[in-house]
């Protein structure tokens, strides 16, 4: 374990080096985004060049491809795989039914049509991430740019109607821009606070024009390994 992490840091640390035990020469792996997620890459490139591992690696954003290539591993797109024996990325919250809220790093679509693409999806997560019940991190949804205004607010109109507490609705910027994807979309966060019903809130907001995808990670996730800063970790 590297010196003198912080204890978010070990929690993430360890909960990114039980996960690489589930990692195997030959297979293909999603790799996620994220600090957490990053732990992992660091773990596999290490376990590439010091146990020759032999892995190919498909990223879920363009700083995950970048750190996987620094640390030696072969980084393929999802095309070439075409399909993924692991995913292993990291959450913004995860709770009982072991649903997620994903995107606070801004990669959920990759990131959801990688999950999806593999045998199994392993998160990887501090403590903090676990609740009860998601929705107290705002919800990212990804919109195209053109006409998002009027997106925001169908969405607003859509909320009304749902079981949420909130209905703010704001534009993730960057600096004095909004932020925009690796597929060059924006990114609007829902302020909900409680969410009742995930997968159907899941369900209604892609049916919306001008939605790419949406945060919420339903009957996706395999398992979700938990790191603590006293580096125990809890499989769920
Ligand atoms: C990524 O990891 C994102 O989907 C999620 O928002 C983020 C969590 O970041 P961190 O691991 O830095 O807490 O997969």
């Amino acid at each position: 374990m590297p010196a003198d992490l912080s204890p978010i840091d070990k929690a993430k640390f360890v909960a990114a080096k039980r996960a690489s035990e589930f990692v195997e020469s030959g297979m293909r792996v999603g790799l996620g985004t994220g600090s957490t997620a990053a732990w992992l890459v660091r773990c596999l490139g290490e376990m590439v060049r010091e146990e020759g591992l032999r892995i190919r690696g498909v990223p879920t954003s363009a700083r995950t491809a970048a750190l996987a290539r620094d640390v030696g591993i072969d980084v393929i797109s999802l095309d070439e795989a075409k399909w993924l024996d692991l995913t292993i990325d990291g959450a913004d919250e995860f709770d009982p039914e072991l649903n997620l809220i994903k995107g606070g790093g801004g990669a959920l679509l990759q990131e959801k049509i990688v999950a999806t693409a593999s045998d199994q999806m392993i998160v990887i997560a501090d403590a903090a991430k676990e609740v009860a019940n998601l929705g107290a991190f705002p919800l990212p949804v990804e919109v195209v740019p053109f006409g998002w205004q009027t997106t925001q607010a169908l969405l607003s109109e859509t909320l009304e109607a749902m079981d949420v507490m909130g209905r703010e609705i704001t534009l993730r910027m960057n600096g004095e821009r909004p932020y925009v994807t690796d597929e060059g979309n924006y990114i609007v966060d829902l302020h909900l606070g409680r969410i009742g019903n995930a997968r159907q809130l899941a369900l209604i907001l892609n049916q919306m024009p001008g939605v790419v995808e949406n945060g919420l990670f339903v009957d996706i996730c395999d398992r979700v390994i938990v790191g603590h800063g006293d580096g125990r970790i809890e499989l769920r």
